[in-house]
């Protein structure tokens, strides 16, 4: 089965034309017997634990239904587009072989290889025929999706035989969707995109044609896990873990298809909530009883279940401290539930006091995830997967790359980013944040030549937190669209260039657009995020949103409260002192070089000053500027930068689906608003602390 087209939304970057080249060929399937690479561990990439393969996943029960779909995919597109599947034997353009198939035709034998592995796939050209082969029916299907993407290019000219694997093994998005419509959160927490895909009306929706598109897509991107409820349990989603389980079940149904293990939230305290017991100790032997059969029982619904996501000990998520216990502790018990079904547990290290008092300046909240897991290193199970924030504090634009990455050598870590823009503007501004999870993956805790945060990843997985709703575009700014491609993308496969898939998505999304759209979304997107930058909060320090909702600019919003996330700004100056000599010690987690490059007001980088120091109005930055001078400069210039992004997009007026040109048009008009409103509130507030006025005169009030 695959997707039809669904009335009323958006085909997102699989739109039917974006099959033509594939669709319109003479395609070969052959994936009869499918291989049974399933059955048995997965070899994984873990470099820092000694390469050894993860536990699971056991049954290879999505085998066939992931050939199926690969059988499908390729008939409706030639269906479609004038194309044929033909049977073996014919003569064919395209193939798409499982290596272990019988009868494989000569072009597909010339480029087996001993072990292309699981998910992976060699693509080559040569003799005027397109090969796909993979080991296992998942490589099949991304090798597809594969020849898609490139289109005509994929029939062109000859290609060396070329191997794609994923470099990270576990590509997941986590839902912060509520069964029930939270009276503050709403039914989606941080959802920009209305209301869930999965759920509606306290239920999990009776048409679920929507997930299976999603699926389609993610699938097209590379992500293979999904967790379906938020991390923030509450008690009709706590029950999804026993007597609403076939709400899952049937979920995980429509996900399947596309090679997506579904993997659920969980309350810690469930042994008490849902088992009514007295206690969820996780060394008590009765608790770990309840979770032993409790998780038997979700694996005889679901066999190819993924595993658990736990929030605990966070922001009044329920957690192992109540009973003196350690994180580790919580988080094994779980690992001994899941482990003999092959499952795992995502682990979240996001854990520091939200009850701060903002007068003590000693407790950082930015030490606190390492303070609490950096001690732990070791003590995981294999199967037990801590899940840290990009940064130490929260999803904001520009933070330092946390340093529990670095400090966990014997534990396996996801690193989670979040597509949904919570903090950078919300879906209502444009800002395409491929190159910062670039970056991130990028960066080198121990200097050049070192492995990167995405080397470290490999070990647990890359998981982001979604930006999908029931909206007609899916993301709600159609061109948000662009970030949900861009993290499967560079999931997939980190050191892509994030323009690159920016084009890509572009490409697809937009098939035969006049080169004026091409040209014109690179314009406005390629440097959006660092344009959001320049007209929120300056230099690193972060927060300055309203509280609450955390969109637009509140540049005092947090500063007396108990989260943690304060500036410090007085007339003299601003930024967070976390320097070793004279501030709270933060510097120090990091390894060196980057524990002297931060403590060094010389030496630290200017887009994280203010992380990291605290500084003078009048302080010289690396660039020249001062701090103050910078602040204003940065704004004026974002702000007129968005406006140039809405007169760039004007110019695609007839270009580009009319209703599309206007849901995006209207949210260009509110991001130019929100980024003068930026503007004149964070330049007014530092020239009114600061009293030192614009070296170039311009409007502050
Ligand atoms: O960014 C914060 C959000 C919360 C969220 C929390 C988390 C799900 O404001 O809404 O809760 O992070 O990551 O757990």
């Amino acid at each position: 089965m695959t997707v039809p087209p669904l009335p009323g939304v958006h085909p997102a970057w699989l739109p039917p034309e974006a099959f033509r080249a594939a669709g319109s060929r003479r395609v070969l399937v052959l994936t009869d017997p499918v291989g049974d690479l399933g059955g048995e561990a997965l070899p994984g990439p873990v470099a820092d634990l000694g390469g050894e393969a993860l536990p699971g996943p056991v049954a290879d029960l999505g085998g066939e239904a992931l050939a199926a779909t690969v059988r499908a995919e390729a008939a409706e597109a030639c269906e479609r587009h004038g194309g044929a599947v033909v049977a073996p034997g014919e003569p064919f353009d395209l193939v798409l072989a499982l290596s272990s198939a019988d009868a494989l035709p000569p072009e597909a034998q010339a480029v087996r290889e001993p072990e292309i592995g699981a998910e992976g796939f060699v693509l080559a050209r040569h003799d005027d025929v397109t090969v796909v082969l993979a080991d296992d029916p998942a490589g099949l299907l991304y090798g597809w999706f594969e020849v898609v993407r490139l289109g005509e290019a994929a029939f062109g000219e000859a290609r060396p035989a070329r191997a794609h694997r994923p470099a990270l093994r576990r590509r997941m998005l986590d839902h912060w969707d509520n069964i029930d419509v939270h009276p503050v959160m709403g039914q989606v927490e941080r959802g920009y995109s209305g209301g869930s895909i999965f759920w509606r009306d306290g239920a999990a929706r009776g048409d679920l044609a929507r997930v299976r598109a999603y699926a389609r897509l993610l699938a097209a991107t590379g992500v293979n896990a999904v967790a379906i409820n938020n991390v923030n349990v509450h008690a009709t989603e706590a029950r999804l873990l026993t007597d609403r389980l076939g709400e899952v079940a049937a979920i995980a149904a429509e996900l399947r298809p596309y090679g997506i293990r579904v993997h659920l939230s969980v309350n810690f305290a469930s042994p008490i909530v849902l088992g009514g017991l007295d206690s969820a100790d996780p060394l008590d032997e009765g608790v770990r009883e309840w979770w032993a059969r409790t998780t038997a029982h979700v694996y005889e619904t679901i066999p190819d279940f993924g595993g658990y996501v736990v929030k605990a000990d966070s922001e009044g998520q329920p957690g192992p401290f109540a009973y003196g216990r350690s994180h580790a502790d919580g988080a094994n018990m779980l690992a001994d539930a899941l482990a003999p079904h092959g499952g795992v547990v995502f682990w979240r290290a996001f854990v520091y006091n939200h009850r701060q008092d903002w007068r003590d300046r000693s407790t950082d909240r930015a030490r606190a995830a390492h303070d609490h897991f950096a001690p732990l290193d070791g003590q995981f199970r294999d199967n037990a997967i801590v899940q840290v924030k990009y940064g130490p504090m929260d999803f904001q634009t520009r933070e330092p790359v946390s340093p529990v990455i670095a400090a966990m050598p014997g534990t396996r870590l996801a690193v989670e980013l979040q597509v949904t823009q919570e903090y950078t503007g919300q879906q209502r501004h444009v800002c395409y944040l491929g190159p910062m999870w670039s970056e991130v993956l990028g960066f080198r805790f121990w200097g050049p030549g070192e492995r990167t945060v995405a080397d470290v990843a490999a070990g647990g997985g890359l998981t982001a937190v979604s930006n999908v709703g029931d909206d007609p575009y899916w993301t709600g700014h159609p061109l948000a669209q662009a970030n949900l491609y861009a993290f499967g993308r560079l999931a997939w496969a980190p050191d892509l260039d994030p323009a690159a898939i920016l084009d890509e998505w572009i490409g697809l999304t937009f098939p035969g657009g006049p080169g004026l759209v091409r040209a014109t979304l690179h314009e406005m997107m390629d440097g959006s995020w660092e344009t959001y930058e320049r007209y929120t909060a300056p230099l690193g320090v972060g927060f300055m949103v309203r509280p609450g909702h955390h969109y637009g600019p509140d540049v005092d919003g947090y500063e007396y409260t108990p989260w943690g996330t304060y500036h410090f700004a007085d007339r003299d100056g601003v930024g967070v002192d976390r320097t070793r000599a004279t501030g709270t010690g933060y510097t120090g987690q990091y390894p060196a070089p980057w524990s002297e490059v931060y403590e060094s007001l010389a030496e630290c980088p200017d887009e994280l000053l203010l992380f990291f120091h605290h500084v003078p109005y009048e302080h010289v930055l690396q660039s020249g500027s001062t701090v103050v001078q910078h602040i204003y400069d940065t704004h004026f210039a974002g702000a007129e930068e968005a406006a140039a992004m809405r007169l760039a997009w004007e110019k695609l007026a007839g270009s580009v689906d009319e209703a599309l040109y206007a849901r995006v048009k209207e949210r260009l008009d509110e991001q130019v608003r929100c980024a003068e409103e930026w503007r004149d509130q964070v330049n007014t507030y530092f020239l009114r602390k600061s009293g030192v006025p614009d070296a170039h005169g311009r409007p502050i009030h």
